[in-house]
Formats: C-alpha cells, structure tokens, sequence
C-alpha cells in the first residue's frame, strides 16, 4: 500500500466561471488578474478552478481577452 502523499492546500472550487477575485461578479478587474497571473504576478486571491474560460486547459492571456469580452457584453465562452 502506497502512502498518501502531503495534500496541498485544496484549490477551492469555481462558483462563478471568470470570478477570479471571488467578488461574485467577472468583471474587468478579473480580466486584469488573469493577465497578470499569465505574466507570473501571482495575484493574492486568484481562484484557478474559475481562469480557464476555454477549458484548454491553460490560463493564458485567452481567458483574460474572454473575461474582458464578456464584460463588454461581447460573445464569450461562457
Ligand atoms: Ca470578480
């Protein structure tokens, strides 16, 4: 039997895709969040499980642009 490896801090759940924050909207200041973590400024709260717009598996500068898009009332992922 193989131990259970030390289980990191669990990544808390996305309640709202594009809330970052956890501020209960995605709005632009989420858009800026996710680019900065794309750009390794690692925002104090950032929530992973909501950044990936695309579901491709990666954050990246997409999923800001998608964030921002959907502020904007333009077509989104989501
Ligand atoms: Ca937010």
């Amino acid at each position: 039997m193989t131990p259970n490896p030390p289980s990191p801090t669990p990544e808390p759940d996305c309640v709202l895709p594009g809330d970052v924050d956890d501020s209960s909207k995605s709005d632009i200041v989420d858009a800026l969040l996710v680019a900065q973590y794309y750009v390794n400024i690692q925002p104090e709260i950032f929530i992973k499980a909501c950044a990936n717009l695309n579901q491709d598996g990666k954050i990246d500068i997409v999923d800001a642009f998608l964030i921002a898009r959907c502020y904007l009332g333009l077509p989104c992922f989501y």
